[in-house]
C-alpha cells in the first residue's frame, strides 16, 4: 500500500477539494442513516395512529434530507473529480518530465510500451482510485457502524443475527475477492500484450505490407487477443457471482427478519415499521461489506499500478549532471585521450576501443568506416549521450563530465542517421529549438541546406503540414528538413550523421558548398558513407571495427591508409565518386 499512499501526496495542492469531497458524503450518509427510522415512524405512529399531521410532517422532513443527500452527493462528486483529476494530471506531467530527462542508456533497456501504459493506463487507474477513496473514505465505515448500532437499538434480539451474517458474508465476499485479484492482474498484463503488438504493427506496418506477411502478424494479434479475451471472462466471472451469493445472503436475512420479526409483531413485542426499518440497516451494512471489499479490491489492484508509477520516478539517469560548468559558447575543440566505450557497462564488449585524437576549432572532420564500424556511436559521446568506460573526452580542455549537461547538449547538435520529424509544418519543425528564428533567417539557412526548393514546391510552402513521422517527405527531404533544424538551432559544434545520404550527389555538393562558405567557424564532424562527402575534409577518421586506423587528408590516407584504399576502391567501381 506504501506506494499509492506515496503518491497521495499529489493531492496537497487541492486539498480543499480533497477535503470536502469526504465531507460533503456526509449529508448522504445522514440520509441513509436517519431515512428507514424516520420511515418506521411513519408506519408505527402515522399509520399505526392514524395521525395525518405527524405524516405530512415526516414526508416533508423526508424530502428535505433527500434534496440536501443527493446534493451532498453530488457536490461530493464534483469535488473529488476535480481533485482526483488534477492530482493525476500532475502525477502525469512529472512521470513524462522524467521519461524525457532519462538517459539513452536508460531508455535502451526500457521498452517503451511499458512507458505508455504506465503514462495511461496506469496512472488512470490511480486517478479513479483516488476519486473512490475521497468519496467512501468515510461513508463505508460510518454507515456500517451507524447501521449496526441503529438496528440494536430497533431490536437487540433480531441484532443477533448480525453475529452470524456479518461475519459469513466477509468471509466469502473475501474469498470471491481473493480469486478474483490474480485474474484482473493478469488481465492488465495481457493488456500489455495485446498493446505491443498492436504498437509494433501500426509503426511497422509498411514493412508488414511489403513483405505481404498481414497473415501471420493477424494471427499474432489473435492469439494475444484470445488469452486477453480469457483471463477477462474468468475474472468477470467471479466478480458476476459476488453479486447473486450477495443477494442471496440478504434474501436468506430478510425472510429471518421477517419470520422472526413476524412472531415478535404477532406477541406485541415490535411495531410493523420498525421491521422494514431493520431490514433497510441490514440490507445497508451488507451493501456496505461488499463496497468494501471492492475498494480493497481496487487498493491492491491499485497498488501494482501505483509501484510502476513509483519505479518510472526512481530510475536514476546513470549521467550525472553535477558539475554544471558553463560558458557562453565553445571554440570547438575536441579531444578523445586513450577512450574506450561499450553500451553494456559490465560486459566488456567494447564497440570503441583506445580513441586518441586531437580536433581544432572549426575543423571539418570526415569520419568513413564500414557498416557496425562504430562511426554513429563515437559522435554520441561528443553530446554525451553515453559515458565512456575508459579514458577521457575533453571540449575546449574541460572534460565533457564537468560541463552541464543542458549546455553540452544545446552546443552540440546533431542531424542524425534517420531524421525525426515533428508532426507540425515545415516551418515548425525548423524552429523547433527557437520559435524565436526570423522567417528571414529560416529561409536563408533553408537556402545553405538545400531545402528551399523543394519547399517552395510544396503547397503553402513553409506551412506545409507533416505527417506523423513525416511520412508525406522523401527521405532526402527530411535529411535536409533535420540539416536545416540543426543549423537553425546555432551550433558550435555540428554532427553529421550520414545526413545526405538520401541526397543525390549535386544537392550534396551544394550542402558542402554552403557549409563551408557560411559554417567555416564551427567544428564539423561528418559521417558519410560516400568517401565524395568528405574528400573536402581537413581530416578525415577512418574507423574499423571500433579502432581508428587512419587520421589524415584524404590524399595522404589514399596514399598509405589501407582501409581507406579499400573504401576509395570500392566506391569508384560503383561509380559514386563523382567530384
Ligand atoms: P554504430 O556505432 O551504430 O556503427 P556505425 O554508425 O559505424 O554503423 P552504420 O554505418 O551502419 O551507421 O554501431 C557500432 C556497434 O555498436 C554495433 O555493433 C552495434 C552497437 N550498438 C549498440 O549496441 N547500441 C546502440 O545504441 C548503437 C547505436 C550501436
Ligand atoms: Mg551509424
Amino acid at each position: 500500500m506504501k506506494n499509492l499512499i506515496s503518491l497521495l501526496k499529489y493531492l496537497k495542492p487541492y486539498k480543499k477539494w480533497a477535503f470536502l469531497a469526504p465531507l460533503l458524503i456526509v449529508f448522504e450518509v445522514i440520509m441513509d442513516l436517519c431515512m428507514p427510522n424516520i420511515m418506521a415512524n411513519v408506519i408505527n405512529i402515522g399509520i399505526g395512529e392514524n395521525n395525518t399531521n405527524y405524516i405530512v410532517f415526516n414526508i416533508i422532513l423526508m424530502c428535505i434530507l433527500t434534496i440536501l443527500g443527493i446534493l451532498g452527493s453530488i457536490g461530493s462528486a464534483y469535488y473529488a473529480a476535480k481533485a482526483s483529476g488534477y492530482a493525476s494530471a500532475d502525477i502525469r506531467k512529472k512521470v513524462f518530465e522524467k521519461i524525457t530527462n532519462l538517459s539513452f542508456l536508460n531508455l535502451d533497456k526500457i521498452k517503451t510500451g511499458h512507458l505508455i501504459t504506465v503514462l495511461t493506463n496506469d496512472i488512470t487507474l490511480i486517478g479513479e482510485i483516488i476519486m473512490y477513496l475521497l468519496r467512501l473514505i468515510f461513508r463505508i465505515p460510518i454507515i456500517l457502524v451507524g447501521s449496526i448500532l441503529m438496528a440494536i437499538l430497533i431490536s437487540p434480539k433480531l441484532s443477533i443475527i448480525l453475529v452470524f451474517i456479518v461475519p459469513i458474508t466477509t468471509l466469502v465476499v473475501s474469498i470471491l475477492m481473493k480469486k478474483a485479484f490474480p485474474k484482473f492482474q493478469e488481465v492488465q498484463e495481457r493488456v500489455d500484450d495485446v498493446n505491443t503488438v498492436v504498437r509494433e504493427n501500426v509503426s511497422g506496418i509498411r514493412v508488414v505490407k511489403a513483405f505481404v506477411n498481414e497473415n501471420y502478424e493477424i494471427d499474432k494479434f489473435d492469439k494475444a487477443n484470445k488469452k486477453l479475451r480469457q483471463i477477462s471472462v474468468k475474472a468477470i466471472r467471479i466478480i458476476n457471482v459476488t453479486m447473486p451469493v450477495m443477494m442471496l445472503f440478504i434474501n436468506i436475512a430478510i425472510v429471518f427478519v421477517l419470520w422472526y420479526g413476524g412472531i415478535e409483531v404477532m406477541n406485541k413485542d415490535m411495531l410493523i415499521g420498525d421491521i422494514i426499518a431493520f431490514i433497510q440497516y441490514l440490507s445497508n451494512i451488507l451493501t456496505s461489506l461488499l463496497m468494501a471489499s471492492v475498494v480493497i479490491v481496487m487498493l491492491s489492484h491499485s497498488e501494482a499500478s501505483a509501484l510502476r508509477i513509483n519505479e518510472v520516478f526512481n530510475y536514476k539517469s546513470d549521467l550525472k549532471n553535477t558539475k554544471k560548468y558553463k560558458k557562453s559558447k565553445l571554440k570547438g575543440k575536441i579531444e578523445f585521450q586513450n577512450v574506450d566505450f561499450s553500451y553494456d557497462q559490465g560486459s566488456g564488449n567494447l564497440v570503441l576501443k583506445n580513441l586518441n585524437f586531437v580536433i581544432d576549432p572549426g575543423q571539418t572532420i570526415g569520419i568513413v568506416g564500414s557498416t557496425g564500424s562504430g562511426k554513429t556511436s563515437l559522435v554520441s559521446l561528443i553530446g554525451r549521450f553515453y559515458d565512456i568506460t575508459k579514458g577521457k573526452i575533453l571540449i575546449d580542455g574541460v572534460n565533457i563530465k564537468d560541463y552541464d549537461l543542458n549546455f553540452i547538449r544545446k552546443h552540440v547538435v546533431f542531424s542524425l542517421q534517420q531524421p525525426v520529424l515533428f508532426s507540425g509544418s515545415i516551418k515548425d519543425n525548423l524552429k523547433y529549438t527557437n520559435k524565436d528564428i526570423s522567417d528571414d533567417e529560416m529561409i536563408k539557412v533553408s537556402k545553405i541546406a538545400c531545402v528551399h526548393d523543394f519547399v517552395m514546391e510544396k503547397e503553402n510552402h513553409y506551412d506545409y503540414k507533416i505527417e506523423q513521422k513525416g511520412t508525406n517527405l522523401s527521405g532526402g527531404q527530411k535529411q535536409r528538413i533535420s540539416l536545416a533544424r540543426a543549423l537553425l538551432s546555432k551550433p558550435d559544434i555540428l554532427v553529421l550523421d550520414d545526413t545526405t545520404s538520401a541526397v543525390d550527389i549535386n544537392t550534396d555538393l551544394a550542402i558542402r558548398k554552403g557549409l563551408k562558405k557560411f559554417y567555416n567557424d564551427i567544428t564539423i564532424l561528418m559521417i558519410s558513407s560516400r568517401i565524395s562527402t568528405v574528400i573536402n575534409a581537413d581530416k578525415i577518421i577512418v574507423l574499423d571495427e571500433g579502432q581508428i586506423v587512419g587520421f589524415d587528408t584524404h590524399d595522404k590516407l589514399l596514399k598509405e591508409n589501407k582501409v581507406y584504399q579499400a573504401i576509395y576502391k570500392s566506391q569508384i567501381k560503383d561509380g559514386d565518386l563523382d567530384d
